[in-house]
């Protein structure tokens, strides 16, 4: 039987502050109208989805705060949404700033099957950024203090005929979030993203380099977890702050396969053979055969790097 997926990364362009969340599920519903009209299996969304990319903001209003926030999946708000996908069969993944019922707030993606039942949560584990307000940034990234560190480690779950996993924007850059997926024999690593265009901190590293390492982070995780990946951005100016474009589908070779054109809202379609992770898997990333966890230790037993002690020479 055929393991191939048709899917679609759904890329948005920006969001400003002021946009109603009605607007925004109006402009993720025909983004995956279009996905059905090429018999997708499955859409894919950015991070935080559902509204500008709020942790450039400092605020202390506890009231704007929660505007940002989800405390029911699907709400009124996004209910359209999840009864389109399942008139249509299609299964999707989401990105969006979750509020639990005892007050805790994450930064989440869920994987919802063609049914239109949640199958699947992660919340983001390594947050970017700073929690107090910083005078010496061009802009503010104060994801470490709207968000706690995600609760739900690196799971996978067998869903859409493979075995699928999430990870969330500054995850991408980190191997141990991906190995944590590849020992799990994932499939698929489906990620959304808003990364600003310029580093608040280093003025001449711009869009180009931004990109670089991006696709760079993309392409490594793919191929050394044999599995295919998908990133995809919002993208374009929000009030006045640019984040890049660059969605891409990788496949377990490392390769881009698709690659978005725009800093608007596009999909990119592709259809993904899982059974092309299984060569890799089975040769250089045999994992059981060529990991040496014996020499690892420092990964789980140590946060900072420690080098040795100067000497004289
Ligand atoms: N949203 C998010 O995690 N953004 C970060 C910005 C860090 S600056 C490179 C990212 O890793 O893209």
């Amino acid at each position: 039987m055929s393991r191939t997926i048709r899917l679609a990364a759904a890329q948005l362009g920006p969001i400003q502050r002021a946009d109603p969340r009605r607007v925004v599920v109006a402009r993720l519903m025909a983004l995956l109208e279009q996905a059905a009209g090429r018999d997708c299996d499955l859409v894919v969304y950015p991070e935080l989805a559902l509204t500008t990319f709020f942790p450039r903001w400092y605020t202390e209003d506890e009231a704007e705060i929660d505007a940002w926030f989800e405390s029911v999946m699907p709400g009124p708000e996004t209910q359209p949404l999840f009864d389109l996908a399942q008139r249509r069969g299609i299964g999707f993944s989401l990105g969006y700033a979750e509020k639990t019922p005892e007050g805790r707030h994450f930064n989440t993606q869920i994987l919802v099957d063609k049914t239109g039942r949640i199958v699947g949560r992660y919340r983001k584990i390594h947050l970017p950024g700073h929690v107090d307000f910083d005078p010496e940034r061009a802009f503010q990234h104060l994801e470490k203090r709207y968000f706690e560190p995600g609760d739900l480690g690196f799971p996978v779950w067998r869903a859409m005929g493979g075995v699928m996993g999430m990870l969330i924007c500054n995850d991408r850059r980190w191997p141990e979030a991906w190995r944590m997926l590849g020992l799990q024999g994932v499939e698929l690593v489906m990620l959304g993203y808003n990364t600003p265009s310029v580093n608040s901190q280093k003025a001449d590293e711009g869009p180009a380099d931004r990109l670089f390492h991006h696709k760079l982070a993309m392409q490594a995780g793919a191929y050394q977890n044999s599995c295919w990946a998908v990133a995809v951005a919002k993208a374009g100016d929000e009030d006045g702050h640019p984040l890049i474009g660059g969605s891409v589908i990788v496949d377990p070779d490392g390769k881009i396969v698709a690659e978005a054109t725009t800093e608007g809202d596009e999909l990119l379609v592709q259809d993904i053979d899982l059974d092309a992770t299984r060569f890799g898997k089975a040769t250089i990333f045999d994992f059981a055969r060529h990991r040496r966890i014996e020499h690892y230790g420092l990964i789980t037993g140590q946060t900072g790097a420690v080098p040795p002690p100067e000497g004289d020479a």
